[in-house]
């Protein structure tokens, strides 16, 4: 909450812009009190809810208050000193700041911070080094990649010749298969992240197989980013050729994306000539993004700074501890943990030896006031809205300084609920009133314990209501 201002007691008073933001606020309960009141919902269910969604974070007041920041008002295509409209002074600097922040915060030596998203990132990343129907080698969704890897969901199953790459007997990647794919397959560009792995990624490896064949790396660190800037999982930066990241799921930054380029930035793109620092550049834009989003980007500056704390470092230590503490737990209560473990923040659960879809089980935690999602796992015959698995994550329990202690109690919440529900069908199920009250009211107890930094305390209220 914000502090209480002594202006009498000499204190600094308010800047003009804040003033502005408490006045937006002021004016949006009053005139429009069903948002606001949407708003403060949200706000209740965020902060009196477990979220173990892998790929979220929380943003720091601080990052949502940059978010909403004057600078949305800004018009300004083009990079700083190059801009394409007039009045962009503030904003260079903001952009400067951000592009400066996301260097160090990371060890790049260039940073684009213009991305609406990782998504679009990828996107501008793909396009600019491989031609339509040139050759793309990413891990396949159903192993845990993303859709802007080559799922034939996505455009850039389309655009290119997309070829997935899997996993081992032991749910690892299978980087034996990668180097046979790539000679096979000759791909212009080789994709090294995912969405649903739970285990460290060898970029080095990931590398020789691209210069191997003569490709350029791409590393997509969407969900380890926060542990990457804190040494908590190696870099790839200056081993890909290009690195992308989104600034929300691990990096408490608002929706968007980055590009970074490490050792590689004066390495040519496909023409043999113009740098890859350049070619990104344009990539973005003019090529696939046209105004950027400058509130954004002020948002990127401020979680970027955040990231070199002392504070930043012990939360992404207590990620992993948690997450694996988490693992154990659950494997203990006889459940399947893909990999048998962990080493980042993510655990994914197989549910077929329980009898449960990934839907069903996500639904029953849900009423509880435990959110994980329902996720397609190797093998999975169920269709992607309904799974076979269900992947949790720990980096907004570390955020809210919840340890090793609290992931025993989430264990066995979870474990009381997926043990509790009764299936009827791969979407439809029934839980015991009780189960859904006690655990909904130790999530409370918990999330009242450990609040979200710097948001308010959520009211503890315990009793038979359980809507969020
Ligand atoms: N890629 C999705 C996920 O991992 O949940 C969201 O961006």
């Amino acid at each position: 909450m914000s502090p209480v201002v002594n202006l009498a007691a000499g204190a600094v008073p308010p800047s003009p812009h804040r003033t502005l933001l408490d006045e937006g606020s002021r004016v949006l309960e009053e005139a429009d009190p069903a948002l606001a009141a949407l708003l403060d919902r949200e706000l209740a269910q965020q902060s009196s809810t477990l979220a173990m969604v892998a790929s979220s974070s929380v943003a720091d007041p601080s990052v949502l208050a940059a978010a909403g920041a004057v600078l949305g008002n800004v018009t300004a295509e083009g990079y700083p000193g190059a801009r394409y409209h007039p009045g962009s002074g503030a904003f260079d600097e903001v952009e400067r700041l951000a592009e400066e922040r996301a260097r160090a915060a990371f060890g790049a030596r260039y940073a684009n911070v213009q991305p609406h998203s990782c998504s679009s990132a990828n996107l501008s990343v793909l396009t600019s080094l491989l031609p339509p129907g040139g050759v793309l080698l990413g891990l396949g969704l159903d192993s845990g990649g993303h859709l802007t890897h080559g799922s034939a969901a996505s455009v850039t199953g389309h655009w290119f010749r997309a070829v997935p790459y899997g996993l081992d007997d032991h749910g690892r990647i299978d980087y034996a298969e990668v180097l046979r794919l790539a000679r096979a397959h000759r791909p212009g560009v080789v994709v090294a992240g995912a969405s649903a792995y739970p285990r460290r990624i060898d970029f080095a490896r990931f590398r020789a197989v691209a210069d191997d064949v003569g490709a350029y790396l791409v590393a997509d660190i969407s969900h380890i980013a926060g542990l990457v800037a804190a040494g908590e999982h190696p870099s790839p930066v200056d081993l890909a050729h290009v690195t992308t990241t989104s600034t929300y799921k691990q990096l408490g930054g608002p929706r968007g994306g980055l590009i970074l380029i490490g050792a590689e930035h004066r390495a040519t793109g496909p023409d043999g000539r113009t740098t890859l620092a350049e070619l990104m550049r344009r990539a973005v834009f003019p090529r696939s993004q046209g105004t950027p989003n400058p509130a954004a980007i002020a948002a990127k500056a401020r979680a970027l700074g955040m990231l070199r704390t002392e504070s930043a470092r012990w939360t992404a230590r207590l990620v992993v501890e948690n997450a694996e503490a988490l693992a154990e737990g659950l494997i203990r209560r006889g459940r399947e943990v893909l990999t048998g473990g962990t080493d980042n923040h993510m655990v994914v659960l197989d549910l077929r030896p329980a009898g449960l879809s990934g839907l069903v089980a996500e639904r029953a935690l849900e009423e509880c006031g435990i959110l994980a999602n329902r996720n397609t796992i190797p093998g999975d015959t169920r269709p992607a809205l309904v799974t076979s698995g269900l992947r949790l994550g720990t980096n907004v329990l570390a955020q809210r300084g919840m340890g090793p202690a609290e992931m025993a109690r989430c264990v066995e919440l979870i474990d009381r609920v997926l043990t509790g529900v009764i299936s009827v069908d791969d979407t439809t199920h029934a839980l015991d009133p009780h189960i859904r009250r006690s655990v909904r009211d130790e999530v409370r107890q918990l999330c009242a314990r450990f609040p979200l930094p710097g948001y308010p305390a959520p009211a503890l209220r315990t009793g038979s209501e359980v809507s969020l």
